[in-house]
């Protein structure tokens, strides 16, 4: 495997960076998860838009302008022979002193790996993921925005950690209000009437790619979509749940703090827009050069 690290292709073994990174010492820094289908990567432009407003909004100056961001991260797919896989692009705030102040650290680094992933087994794509809710919740918006993506995840991490010592895989977090925000590593929607809601971007969700992504196919299908505050009685009595995210695509929920959610198996609504995106990742998406 091949490690992309500031203009450098490394081997695996050989990609390390200091341990005065602030990255490190601080979890001062961004990331973006990104997948490749038949080689191609799924909405490129659309995850480098959110780096740099990721990058602009913690006064992180990139060390290269989005396209050779996009060069780079095409070159890395490309040096690791991948047609389907998983791109993670970190920008780290780069090496500095050890105290807090961020202008002393120079120059922030760009690391790309590629890989694969596979977050759920299969029979979850198939029947569906049970739930339980993390008491761990969202911070505020006065806190760090949700909507940056940071290398800061140790809110989701904790919550993760609550899920699984639950004996679920995922878990849905709440804000601070009570109100539904998201789950550890992705959105989430319920179905009801015929009409999909997920909470609003302030309800503390991360603006995800593949939130984006539904709200297109949505439209596509003819369903209507709502962006709406809800609580956890919205999906205790909702008809269909699901799940986003880069990791996980789009993934059916049954089940929330046992709670059987609708039919107890995967809805309808759900299951044809599995379908189309996943025709959707074969038809777009940015070439790896070969
Ligand atoms: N919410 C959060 C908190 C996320 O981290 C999403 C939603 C989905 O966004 P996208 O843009 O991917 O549709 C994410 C991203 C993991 C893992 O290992 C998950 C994410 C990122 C990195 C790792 O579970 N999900």
């Amino acid at each position: 495997m091949k490690v992309y690290i500031d203009g450098q292709m490394l081997d695996r073994n050989d990609a390390k960076i200091s341990v005065f990174d602030h990255g490190l010492l601080y979890g001062d820094g961004i990331f973006e998860g990104i997948r490749i289908y038949h080689g191609k990567v799924f909405e490129l432009d659309a995850h480098i838009v959110r780096l740099v407003d990721s990058a602009k909004a913690i006064c992180l100056e990139l060390p290269m302008s989005a396209e050779e961001i996009i060069e780079a991260t095409l070159q890395t797919v490309k040096a690791n022979g991948l047609l389907d896989g998983y791109i993670r692009l970190i920008v780290t705030r780069g090496e500095g002193g050890l105290g807090l102040n961020p202008y002393l650290c120079p120059k922030a680094s760009l690391i790309i790996i590629a890989d694969t992933i596979k977050l759920y087994p299969q029979e979850h794509y198939d029947n569906g993921l049970a739930l339980i809710t993390c008491g761990t919740r969202r911070p505020a918006p006065g806190a760090l925005s949700p909507q940056v993506k940071s290398l800061n995840y140790l809110n989701n991490v904790l919550a993760k950690v609550e899920a699984i010592q639950a004996g679920a895989l995922e878990g849905l977090m709440l804000n601070e209000q009570g109100y539904v925000a998201e789950c550890t590593g992705d959105n989430i929607f319920i179905v009801r009437d015929g009409v999909i809601h997920t909470p609003p971007i302030y309800a503390g969700a991360l603006d995800g790619i593949t939130r984006r992504v539904i709200f297109r196919l949505a439209a596509e299908a003819g369903v209507p979509l709502a962006e709406t505050n809800m609580s956890r009685y919205d999906i205790y009595t909702a008809h269909e749940c699901f799940l986003t995210g880069t990791a996980a695509e789009v993934i059916p929920v049954v089940s929330l703090d046992k709670r059987v959610i609708g039919s107890g198996k995967p809805g309808d609504i759900t299951n044809d827009l599995i379908k189309r995106f996943h025709e959707l990742v074969k038809i777009s998406g940015t070439e790896v050069p070969i």
